[in-house]
């Protein structure tokens, strides 16, 4: 069988999130979230799930970098509380929150694995909704670099990789436009102005964390894009897809890289009430050393009921080349230095038997979606690594703990963790550094 092979120097990689996995949420002093508050509000999450246990990964963070070191990992992506190291968002800063992050920094450069840090994976702390609005305040800006400033002076001697946010559409929008997500609002012309405060935050972010990391740093947002695709060539359907484009993939990155928002959404009734002052644009735009993108599915426009294509557990179609197509998209209409596939996974219904949890369509997930990768390496694009979602099961948010996306599972009673199948698929991937063909 042929084999693809990956470059050299490609990090092999996992995710995770902080509210998704870590549990201890009273311990040590962290405060409050804005998804403590929403998981604990009636209604908004299957179940009633919340993150107050998870996968206690507070607590088992060694046992977690023995099945990364099994695994072969080069790198992990871990994401930050900020409410346990600013309880109330600003203020006094818990030492205790910072240790934390600081033994697993050290244990994962003790077992060779490069830490990739994100600052924001949606846990705002809820003091800061409380008092002023969260994302919805301009003060956000310069407390959320305050936050990325003291995090960084105590981690940026060690990790050299860091993102500002992790998929900024999703916090603003699904957030507080369509209300799945904390802090659970419905108001479009809102999330703008959320959307729009998150891009300051990020660019004034960045420098900060560039000098505190020092000449090695390497300092990116992360997105989630879904690229649409049409059934026809119908204008209307091409118009659609269009905008959906616009809304869905170039809001967030065209601030970033060019300094421009999209055309097509400055006139839309969202954007007539957004103020930009002097100088957000340049702000904004800030140089970065990469860009990460998270890909799990794409959109037909012009699909009706009819149409079954395979899905997950998430309903979410199944469609590799939409990975490939994207990294070539990106390379050639934005050109960023370095392009990382910072999540990508599948979630199905597993079981356990007999003690294994066979999961060969995750299998096959991964192994497609590496194969578009290589597609993409073999077009020129400058793709450094791939971080698979993720390292265990975990809270997927609204859907809590229904939803299980890792290569290992999680028993949620005991917090046992069982690599699954995929597991070893991974970790023979990471060891041949390349997929079959
Ligand atoms: O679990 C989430 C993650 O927090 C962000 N990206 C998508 C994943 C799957 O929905």
């Amino acid at each position: 069988m042929a084999h693809l092979e990956f470059p050299p120097n490609f990090l092999w990689g996992a995710a995770t999130a902080s509210y998704q996995i870590e549990g201890a949420a009273n311990e040590d002093g962290r405060g409050e979230s804005i998804w403590d508050r929403f998981s604990h509000t009636p209604g908004k999450v299957e179940n009633s799930d919340t993150g107050d246990v998870a996968a206690d990964h507070y607590h088992r963070y060694p046992e977690d970098i023995a099945l990364m070191q099994d695994l072969g990992l080069d790198a992990y992506r871990f994401s930050i509380a900020w409410p346990r190291i600013l309880p109330q968002g600003q203020g006094p800063v818990n030492e205790a929150g910072l240790d934390f992050y600081d033994r697993l920094v050290d244990a994962l450069l003790a077992a060779n694995i490069t830490p990739f840090a994100t600052l924001y994976h949606w846990d705002l702390p809820q003091a800061l909704q409380d008092e002023q609005g969260g994302w919805a305040s301009r003060a956000i800006v310069e407390q959320f670099t305050h936050y990325a400033d003291i995090v960084s002076r105590r981690l940026g001697d060690r990790v050299k990789h860091w993102t500002t946010h992790n998929e900024p559409y999703v916090f603003t929008y699904v957030g507080h436009a369509e209300g799945v997500h904390a802090p659970g609002l419905t108001d479009r012309k809102l999330a703008v102005l959320t959307a729009h405060h998150a891009l300051l935050a990020h660019g004034a972010a960045v420098p900060v964390l560039r000098e505190n990391a020092g000449p090695d740093a390497q300092v990116g947002i992360v997105f989630n894009f879904g690229p649409i695709y049409t059934t026809s060539d119908d204008p209307e359907l091409l118009a659609e897809a269009r905008l959906k484009d616009a809304w869905g993939n170039r809001w967030f990155i065209e601030p970033v890289v060019n300094g421009t928002y999209p055309e097509e959404l400055m006139e839309t009734p969202e954007f007539s009430a957004l103020q930009i002052e002097p100088g957000d644009m340049d702000l904004i735009s800030a140089p970065v050393d990469f860009i990460g993108l998270n890909y799990y599915t794409r959109h037909l426009v012009g699909a009706g009921p009819d149409w079954s294509p395979e899905r997950t557990a998430m309903g979410w179609e199944i469609f590799p080349q939409g990975l490939s197509d994207l990294l070539v998209r990106l390379h050639k209409d934005y050109h960023p230095k370095a392009l990382y596939v910072t999540e990508n996974g599948a979630a199905f219904d597993d079981e356990v038997t007999g003690g294994q949890v066979h999961d060969p369509r995750r299998v096959e997930y991964l192994r497609e979606h590496l194969r578009a990768c290589a597609a993409a390496i073999e077009q020129g694009v400058p793709l450094r690594g791939y971080f698979v979602w993720s390292l265990m099961d975990n809270f997927e948010w609204s859907m809590g703990y229904s939803k299980r996306f890792g290569i290992t599972y999680v028993d949620y009673e005991t917090c046992q963790r069982i690599p699954k199948d995929s597991a070893a698929y991974y970790r023979s991937v990471i060891k041949a550094n390349g997929v079959d063909d």
